[in-house]
């Protein structure tokens, strides 16, 4: 690999392969139309993924940009039935409320065509769940380090992560049981580590059904200049 120092620090040469315009359209045009097929599903088989597939969407999560290159998550991976039924239980306790008092009617209202509930059995029948934690602080041998843009970061870990699912053959809900520390208990998280969304990712249950939403157009959410 070839190498060179700039300003005292190691640098490699990096470069990508030059694409002709009509390859670019191609390659943007079926990439989103890849992603396009995407869609949340939030009712799951049972069946189980090979580890080694979570592990590679995991892998590509974390070739995500972060502040200062500071790569601050931790993806927790569960399929232990006993964690997944403790972190099932807490959710669902706390949605509850969410529900009945904490969320006013018109967010229930906004919700209603989405069909979602306080239960959450996708969070015992999905065969993985992965718990993403936004890491406030780095600690090395006892030492804070600092991290920058953390929200930032790991928000867009969380894109390359459902894109990694999506184009795996496999689906997802990106959960956010609110409020959500007891994930921190269940697992056992250090302090500098705050619980960010909860993704159960497997196949969706033969014949299912999501609801019939649509995105905006181009001419919706671009403006040229
Ligand atoms: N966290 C709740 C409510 C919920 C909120 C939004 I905004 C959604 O897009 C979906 C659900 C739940 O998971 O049910």
């Amino acid at each position: 690999m070839e190498k060179k120092k700039i300003e005292g620090f190691e640098h490699v040469r990096y470069e990508r392969p030059q694409l002709s315009p009509e390859e670019m359209i191609l390659r943007s045009e079926q990439f989103y139309q890849e992603l396009d097929q995407r869609r949340t599903v939030r009712e799951f088989d049972t069946r189980s993924v090979p580890l080694e597939v979570l592990e590679n969407i995991i892998l590509t999560a974390s070739t995500a940009p972060s502040g200062a290159h500071k790569q601050p998550w931790t993806f927790c991976l569960i399929s232990d039935p006993s964690i997944k039924k403790k972190i099932r239980d807490a959710a669902e306790e706390e949605e509850k409320i969410s529900y009945a008092t904490r969320m006013p009617e018109h967010w229930k209202a906004d919700l209603k065509p989405l069909g979602t509930t306080w239960e959450k059995p996708f969070l015992e029948e999905a065969p993985y769940l992965i718990v993403v934690f936004k890491q406030s602080y780095g600690m090395e041998n006892g030492e804070k380090i600092q991290h920058y843009y953390v929200n930032e970061s790991v928000g867009i870990a969380c894109g390359f992560l459902i894109a990694a699912i999506h184009q795996a053959g496999l689906t997802a809900v990106t959960h956010t049981p609110s409020p959500m520390n007891f994930l921190s208990e269940i697992l056992a998280r250090p302090f500098n580590e705050k619980p960010y969304l909860l993704i159960p990712v497997g196949y969706p249950k033969a014949e299912t059904y999501v609801p019939d939403i649509h995105r905006k157009s181009l001419d919706e959410i671009i403006k040229k200049f």
